[in-house]
């Protein structure tokens, strides 16, 4: 397990795809309360590779669908090339973000180097939404709501194509994904994400059968050839114990069931990659939603209550 205990953070400060501005402080908040030390001090090495560069947010409204595509783009390149980078010297990186529009740069570079590495990919989506939307479909024109769609070849060239990949040879397929603790889709997203057959664990499904088995099955099928990548939006949480969101959405995970899926993610040892995204300090109460953050990656890293064979 060389790669989990050598990990980069990458810093991506941008609102760009969001649509309330202030997760661009989110890496530096996640700093705040000290990811790198606490990573460190379960044995990981830790190198932060600092922030990456963009162009600023000039918030306007939506053109053809879309707000801010050209630079969400070029966010997504710098965001691609760091963590592709950082793979490629067999370190494992945490992307820092930023609003969650970058998991598309952060995927797409996995998705690259798993298949250069003939690796199989599976991603763990962490998030209130699907993140499923086109623009057709999307309310908002906001792009955080849709770089799953855009992983799968569902957007526009701009996006699809970063890390070589096209319309008819994309990033991933829906089926390696499995998304949890979702509970606010749109009319037009939920047909797609019926549509294109995407497994997703809503807060339903969490509620009725319990964190313990819906983690077992979404785990189910990694073996030693699996690349798991986690993209954890922090409005995942449930809203009163993580507050520093831009889009809160009631009745999401609990503490403990967040901390068994991070505990039940690490016991499998195959978490290789990870985002950290949407936390948005201006929203935030004296950094819990930060704080609390970094105690479930603790935990995604090994941390558990008591000690275990
Ligand atoms: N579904 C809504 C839209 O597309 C809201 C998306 C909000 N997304 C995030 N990331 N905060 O999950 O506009
Ligand atoms: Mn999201
Ligand atoms: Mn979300
Ligand atoms: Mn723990």
């Amino acid at each position: 397990m060389t790669t989990l205990r050598n990990v980069s953070l990458i810093g991506a400060p941008t609102d760009i795809g969001a649509g309330a501005r202030g997760a661009s402080m989110g890496p530096e908040a996640l700093r705040v309360a000290n990811i790198g030390p606490t990573l460190e001090s379960h044995g990981v090495q830790v190198v932060d590779r600092g922030n990456l560069t963009g162009p600023y947010n000039p918030w306007l409204p939506p053109v053809d669908g879309y707000r801010h595509l050209q630079e969400v783009a070029a966010w997504n390149r710098a965001v691609h090339d760091a963590v592709y980078a950082e793979l490629k010297t067999g370190r494992m990186p945490i992307l820092l973000g930023g609003d969650h529009c970058l998991g598309l740069g952060s995927i797409s570079a996995v998705a690259r180097h798993c298949k250069e590495q003939g690796k199989k990919l599976r991603v763990l989506w962490l998030d209130a939404h699907a993140d499923f939307n086109t623009s057709e479909l999307t309310p908002s024109g906001n792009i955080h709501g849709m770089p799953v769609a855009c992983l799968a070849g569902f957007g526009p060239k701009e996006l699809i194509e970063i890390g070589g990949f096209s319309k008819e040879h994309p990033a991933i397929s829906p089926k390696w994904v499995r998304q949890i603790g979702i509970r606010s889709v749109d009319a037009g997203e939920k047909r797609f994400v019926h549509e294109q057959e995407l497994e997703v664990f809503d807060m339903r499904y969490i509620d009725e059968m319990g964190m313990r088995h819906t983690m077992e099955l979404a785990l189910a099928t990694l073996d030693a050839n699996t690349h798991l990548h986690v993209s954890f939006d922090v409005d995942f949480l449930d809203p009163s114990i993580a507050p520093g969101v831009g889009t809160t959405v009631p009745g999401g995970p609990t503490y403990r069931e967040a901390q068994l899926c991070m505990e039940m993610i690490a016991d499998t040892g195959r978490l290789s990659s990870l985002d950290v995204m949407e936390l948005n300090p201006a929203l935030d109460e004296k950094n819990r939603t930060a704080t609390l953050a970094v105690d479930l990656i603790e935990s995604l890293f090994g941390k558990s209550t008591l000690m275990r064979k």
